[in-house]
Formats: structure tokens, sequence, C-alpha cells
């Protein structure tokens, strides 16, 4: 008896009659041999991918369950696309019917012709919410992640891979929660620049900790500057990987704690053309880790100025940037807890290294 396997195929159309493309391409599919159609999500109106200027889609997905090995069902499904008058214009062009094989049981397939999983998947919000609507604890078999699980990290959003950019990972979270530590040893294992915020260079820095807030403006200034100098996009190439240990955009969530309003309309007058002439992040890490721990870490550090740090003040800053990666549209955004990620440990690093790959060319 062949082995029937479930299967998710993604659905989209943005030319002509775009529902009834995609009710017939259902109805297609509903009769294929060997075929059943088992469930269909929603039907999503969407942007093109990458803003590209061409009228919005329609984008749903089915699960089928199979007889058909995947390279048939690839056969079968371009005849369905066919069928339908399907023009093959070029990659990323408008079309009347697109199916895509998103899933196949839990195989990997790596073949000319096709590509299992979907190799953009997990960057793209259409495929993900059909999916999730279906079934959300799906693992996705390379990631190792579920589909809601993989639709978090996109924030709403779908993204695309861009060749013509530096790839930079950049690495977010509080004080003393171990940035600086994970690039370096992500570093280690891909061959990549290493950018790192200097600890001990801003000469403002232990006064201001200390309670001098006259202080506080060239602090933040020396801080913004210094970033915008190490991230300029001048400095770097398209493909070129790159780590840092900060996200440049966490330097406004510092100044607006430590300005007086003055100050701080002084500094919004300057980060815009900061933030315009620096590379920006493919993807963030966003590690995360009981703020207690990293006070303790901080002790144990003990860098002189830093000991007047305390739990209010890592939990404020904690909180900040919660609400800015809440609202985050730039790059997907992949969040480590600490409790459950060792980087000395290798099986955790390679995990991480694993999920990295697929968020940036390498
Ligand atoms: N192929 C490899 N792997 C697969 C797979 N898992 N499923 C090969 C289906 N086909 C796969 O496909 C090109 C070749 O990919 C096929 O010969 C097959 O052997 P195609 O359908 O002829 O061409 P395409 O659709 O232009 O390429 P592709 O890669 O399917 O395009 P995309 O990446 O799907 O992008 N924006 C929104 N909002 N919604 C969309 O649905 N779709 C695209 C198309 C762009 N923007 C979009 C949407
Ligand atoms: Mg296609």
């Amino acid at each position: 008896m062949t082995r029937q396997r479930k299967a998710y195929i993604s659905l989209g159309s943005n030319l002509g009659d775009r529902k009834d493309y995609i009710q017939k391409a259902l109805n297609s599919i509903k009769n294929l041999s060997g075929t059943n159609l088992l469930n269909i999500s929603e039907i999503y109106e969407t942007k093109p991918l990458a803003d590209a200027d061409q009228p919005k889609y329609l984008n749903a997905v089915a699960q089928i369950d199979t007889e058909l090995p995947p390279e048939i069902l690839l056969g079968e499904l371009q005849k369905i696309e066919d069928t339908l008058g399907r023009q093959r214009t070029g990659k990323w062009q408008s079309r009347n019917i697109d199916l895509d094989i998103l899933l196949y049981g839990d195989e990997i397939v790596n073949i000319e012709s096709l590509t299992i999983p979907h190799p953009q998947m997990h960057l793209r919000l259409f495929v993900l919410k059909g999916l999730c609507e279906l079934n959300p604890v799906i693992e996705h078999p390379i990631l190792k992640v579920t589909a809601s699980g993989l639709a978090c990290r996109l924030n709403g959003q779908d993204f695309t891979l861009n060749p013509n950019v530096p790839q930079l990972i950049s690495i977010a979270g509080v004080i003393g929660v171990g940035k600086t530590t994970l690039a370096k040893k992500l570093n280690e294992q891909l061959k990549s620049e290493l950018i790192l915020e200097p600890y001990d260079t801003n000469p403002f820095l232990p006064q201001v900790y200390a309670g001098n807030k006259q202080l506080a403006l060239p602090c933040q200034l020396f801080f913004l500057l210094h970033r915008t100098e190490q991230l300029n996009r001048k400095k770097y190439k398209p493909q070129q990987v790159i780590f840092s240990d900060y996200v440049f955009e966490k330097e406004l969530l510092y100044a607006q704690m430590f300005l007086n309003s003055e100050n701080l309309e002084l500094y919004n007058s300057i980060y815009p053309d900061c933030l315009e002439s620096i590379i920006k992040p493919s993807l963030v890490i966003y590690l995360n880790d009981k703020t207690q721990s990293c006070l303790e870490r901080i002790h144990k550090r003990n860098r002189p100025y830093e000991q007047k740090i305390d739990i209010a003040f890592l939990n404020y800053l904690e909180g900040e940037y919660e609400s800015m990666f809440k609202s985050w549209t730039q790059c997907p955004i992949i969040r480590i807890s600490k409790s459950e990620f060792d980087c000395n440990n290798d099986k955790d690093l390679e995990y991480l290294i694993n999920q990295i790959k697929a968020y940036i060319i390498s």
C-alpha cells in the first residue's frame, strides 16, 4: 500500500479574478489521484513581497494528504497552473495562480526542480498565517521550530533575503545578559566580521552613572557618534556577514532615559541622519534572562561604574526593549531565553547557527 503523506500547498494569485483562480485550483487539487483535500485556510489579501510594484495578492494554504511522491505532486500542481493559463514570464512576476509545496510530511527535498520545505516560507507571513490556522504546532523539519514560532519572529511583516546589502546580525538585550559573549562565540563559528561595543572608552560614562546629569548629553552623543562610525555603510560590502553585540536603535532608548527634554530635542535632531548612514540588521537575536541574573553578572564582572546599576533600572530597560521590539519592522527577531540556551554548549550553538543561516545570505 502506498503511504499517505500530509502536505501543505500555498496558493497565490494577483491577476484576474483572483478568488476564482484560487477556488478552481483548490477544486483541481481535490481531484488529484490518491489525494484528499483536508482543510483550507482563510483567503488573505496581502501586499506584494518587497513592496514590488504589483497588484495585491490573494493567498491561502491548503492541507492535503496524498500518495503522490513530491516530484509527481509538483508536476501535477504545475499542470493545474498551466490549465488555469499561468504565464511563466519570470521570477516574482504577477501571476494568475502560483502553487508551491510548503511542506511534505517531515521530508527534506533538495533537488534541482524542488526544494522542500519551501526555502522562503519562514520569511513569509502570508504563508505562515495560513499554515498557523491549519496547524500552528507543525514543525519546520530543518529549523525545528513550529509554524507559530516562525510567525512570531516576523512580527507581522514579510521579509526577503537581500543579496545587495551586508548581512548584519545584531544581538540585543539588557546590560549583563551576555550579548558580547554570544557575539564572540558565533563569530568563531561563522566566517564574519565582529563589531563590539567598547565598554571603557566613553570618558563621560562613569560620572553619568555616578549621577552627574550635566554630562548626560555629551555621554549620549559620544555613544551615538561612535556607533554611527562603527556601522557606517561605506565600510561594508554586500553579503559580508557581520555580528554586532548591540542594536543601534537602543541608543535612542538610553537617550530617552538619561536626557532632559531640551537635550533630547537636540539629540533627536541628529539621530535620523546617523540612522540613515548605517547598515541595517538582517536579523536581530534578542537575548532574554531574569534581570536578577543579569545584575549578578554585572556584579561579577565588576566594572566600577556599573556597580550603581540596580534591579529597577534593569527592569525598566527590559520594558523599553520589549516595547521597541513590539513595533519592530526592520527584520525578523529570534528570541533566545538564557534559561534554555547555553552558548558554551556546542549543540545549543549549532542550533542557533542553523537558525541564523536561514535568515541571511551566507
Ligand atoms: N520549485 C522549487 N521548489 C518548489 C516548491 N517547494 N514548490 C521550483 C513549488 N515549486 C518549487 O516556480 C519556479 C520553479 O521553482 C519551478 O520550476 C519549480 O521546479 P514557478 O512557480 O514557476 O515560479 P515562481 O512562482 O515565480 O517562483 P517561486 O519561487 O514560486 O516564486 P515565489 O518565491 O513563490 O514568489 N507576494 C505576496 N504577497 N504573495 C505571494 O504569493 N508570490 C511571489 C512569488 C512573489 N510575491 C508575493 C507572492
Ligand atoms: Mg511557484
